[in-house]
């Protein structure tokens, strides 16, 4: 009894500091995306990817979630992006509050889009909100296509499910119709985009996903209303 109470406290308190991270973002019109899944599942690799298909048209910022080293970071920094490495020092997710300190060394103004990578790990992560505007698991064909059962709380408070290092599907047995469904099971319209980072033209989607949720998209695209309308509930090969 004494631990759901500590766990409940625990809780409440990030939730509160998740409420002014928000606060913040939404001040600042820039949207936040908390990006998840198991370690080296690819979600450095895939910001690497969308960010230059961002860059032209939108300010993009990053903070890294790690428990050691600033490989992310530095990484990140390569691309010429603002970037924040937070590291955990044992901690196997990001919470609110850590996300609050780092946003200190953080400048929003003019930033359209934050991301944040949280540690690799596809169960502690989904349970702390951060004050995203967006969760994003990333689950990769090596990882097996059982992942959306055995961890299924990840897979439930996604927005967006990208399915990742498709370049490797004939080496493994990965089912994307499989997984999808598995997938699908908490909401049957849950977008699931099937990429590659090694693969020219296989991030595309993703990107134009992040750019529709942009507060400033609306008036800048005029395709903006088919993008909402035609990406959930499909399967994507790039
Ligand atoms: N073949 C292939 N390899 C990939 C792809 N994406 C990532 N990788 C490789 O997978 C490994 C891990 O990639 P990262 O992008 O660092 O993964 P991560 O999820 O950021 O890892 P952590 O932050 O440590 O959890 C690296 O060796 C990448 O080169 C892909 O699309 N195809
Ligand atoms: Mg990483």
């Amino acid at each position: 009894m004494k631990i759901e109470v500590l766990r409940k406290s625990l809780l409440a308190t990030n939730e509160r500091a998740a409420e002014e991270n928000r606060s913040l973002f939404d001040r600042h019109g820039t949207v936040a995306v908390n990006l998840m899944g198991g370690a080296g599942c690819g979600k450095t690799s895939l910001l690497e990817s969308i960010i230059p298909q961002l860059r032209p048209r939108w300010s993009v910022g990053v903070l890294e979630g790690d428990i050691a080293t600033t490989r992310d970071a530095e990484r990140i920094a390569a691309l010429g992006v603002p970037v924040v490495q937070i590291l955990t020092e044992g901690g196997c997710h990001l919470t609110a509050s850590l996300v609050q300190h780092a946003l200190e060394r953080m400048p929003l103004e003019g930033m359209d889009i934050l991301f944040i990578e949280n540690v690799g790990n596809p169960i502690c992560p989904a349970n702390f909100d951060l004050g995203e505007h967006h969760r994003v698991a990333v689950l990769s064909v090596t990882e097996g296509d059982d992942k959306p059962l055995k961890y299924p709380y990840l897979f439930k408070v996604a927005d967006l499910v990208v399915v990742s290092k498709a370049d490797l599907l004939s080496a493994t047995d990965f089912d994307v119709e499989e997984a999808s469904r598995r997938i699908r099971t908490f909401d049957p319209c849950k977008p699931i985009m099937v990429t590659s980072a090694r693969t020219f033209g296989m991030t595309d989607l993703v990107a134009e996903w992040f750019e529709a949720r942009i507060p400033g998209y609306c008036a800048d695209a005029v395709d903006q209303r088919e993008l909402a309308t035609t990406l959930p509930a499909e399967v994507w090969f790039g």
